[in-house]
């Protein structure tokens, strides 16, 4: 993980958002309960019935059988199936939708507990512009359909889902519907555990109140300090723990991370602290961190990354279970900007050769100098950045994370072309907290809250976030 390319961000990369409109991926179910009476119906047919197919159709129809309106994005089902092999990987796409192919969101996921029949299944969910159903109404036509990822034949037959024999709309209950958070319909394979998802709320907060990075809490609390070389970055550079440092003042502790270089790769130092676990995925993540435009030494100019970001590892070039969410602040510009910017990313996924990239991104192009309260937060229908209680950027669901992630700060330079001298400099980054809530979208507000709460108990550090 972490290696980062540098030249992150291309047009390319934009143009390629718009191919994914039908490969929306939605996340963990929402944690807020509406339409308490409201109860659903599914009605399924398969639009290719063998039983092997080049692609797995399962066409819906979702009927609202209550009587108080629903709104879909409350609602997802599932459709289970067995696997054509424990590596095998699938694609979700949409034909043609009533309410619109952009409005349905597929992802997949794995049983905990495999049966002969069911060890997958897809997700189908809604974003907002879905709508509602009232009493008695249905969604219409969805035509949805699912391949292997290299598109060799899959076998059907064998899925808990799947009815061969339906060839026109019925009543089907070898699926499952959930309407905010209750399976009101259907009924899930043994294997499917998931009849109670959490309501989250497990929170992890760390005011970073160590005495250095070789404090046994740091790692005791799930911190790691990188020392391993790679990217991104300057090639040659090191990695080194030893510029990680803590500091207090009015009882305050923060990190801070150095980085350094006299203008080649092997003077160059480079600076990370991440979780060991990858773990977090949907919910609030904020941290407040205090960016520098300038050196604390020596010449300015070189093209600096601070940052505070969310990742997971990148399985094969353009995989889409691919995960990444990043605050990078570039005092100095870089990536062919001329001077600071502050990005906000999400990604789909990329490919380091040759470059190719599928993100979506914020910008603003002023110095952040000085502290920040930086919060990002990611449901089942987007990503939204903010700073300093400020909006700054919402992402849209086909930049959803499909995996758990690690949470990061790093600071590195992109290359040594911003300033070319041989004298020794060097940049700070502080991070006084980092706070995740897991399944819970926060206001800005909110997150400060949470942190004087925590201040005024006089709790540094709490994780409560489970293992994935
Ligand atoms: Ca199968
Ligand atoms: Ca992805
Ligand atoms: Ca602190």
């Amino acid at each position: 993980m972490n290696t980062r390319p540098t030249g992150r961000r291309t047009r390319a990369a934009l143009a390629l958002t718009a191919l994914l409109g039908g490969a929306a991926l939605a996340g963990l179910p929402a944690t807020t309960a509406a339409a308490a009476d409201g109860a659903l119906a599914v009605q399924y047919r398969t639009g290719s019935g063998g039983a092997t197919a080049d692609q797995s159709e399962p066409w819906f129809k979702v009927r609202n059988t209550g009587s108080t309106t629903v709104q879909l994005s409350q609602v997802k089902i599932r459709y289970y199936f067995k696997a054509d092999s424990p590596d095998a990987s699938y694609r979700f796409a949409c034909s043609w939708a009533v309410r619109g192919c952009s409005a349905v969101t597929g992802t997949f996921g794995t049983l905990a507990h495999p049966t002969a029949t069911a060890d997958r299944y897809l997700e189908i969910g809604f974003t907002a512009s879905a709508g509602s159903l009232v009493p008695g109404a249905d969604t219409g036509d969805m035509q949805l359909r699912f391949h292997r990822a290299d598109w060799r034949t899959l076998r059907q037959s064998d899925d808990y889902s799947f009815g061969g024999a339906q060839t026109s709309y019925a009543d089907w209950n070898r699926v499952t519907a959930r309407l905010a958070d209750a399976t009101v319909w259907g009924t899930a394979p043994e294997g499917d555990d998931q009849t109670d998802p959490p309501g989250g709320g497990q929170t992890l907060f760390d005011d970073f109140a160590y005495t250095s990075h070789t404090d046994p809490a740091l790692s005791a609390h799930g911190w790691s300090v990188r020392s391993n070389s790679g990217g991104p970055g300057v090639p040659g550079a090191a990695w080194d723990p030893s510029k990680v440092t803590f500091s207090a003042s009015d009882g305050n502790s923060v990190m801070n991370l150095e980085t350094s270089t006299a203008g080649t790769g092997a003077s160059t130092v480079h600076t990370e602290v991440l979780t060991r676990s990858m773990k977090f995925r949907n919910g609030t993540y904020a941290a407040r961190v205090r960016f520098s435009d300038a050196p604390k030494y020596g010449p300015d100019g070189d093209r600096v990354v601070q940052t505070f970001f969310t990742i997971n590892d990148l399985k094969a070039p353009m995989a889409d279970d691919y995960a990444e969410y990043d605050f990078e602040y570039l005092p100095n510009g870089g990536w062919g900007e001329p001077s600071n910017i502050l990005y906000t990313t999400s990604w789909e996924t990329y490919d380091p050769d040759p470059w190719q990239a599928v993100n979506q991104h914020s910008e603003s192009r002023r110095s952040f100098a000085g502290w920040h309260d930086l919060v990002v937060t990611i449901d089942d229908t987007a990503i939204t950045y903010y700073v300093d209680g400020q909006h700054f950027g919402t992402h849209d669901a086909a930049y959803l994370p499909e995996r758990p992630m690690s949470i990061n700060f790093n600071q590195w330079l992109i290359d040594l072309d911003g300033q070319t001298s041989t004298t020794p400099r060097a940049y700070d980054q502080q991070v006084d907290y980092v706070l995740h809530v897991k399944d819970q979208v926060l206001t800005p507000a909110q997150v400060s809250a949470r942190i004087d709460a925590y201040r005024d108990a006089g709790t540094s550090f709490v994780d409560e976030v489970p293992a994935p």
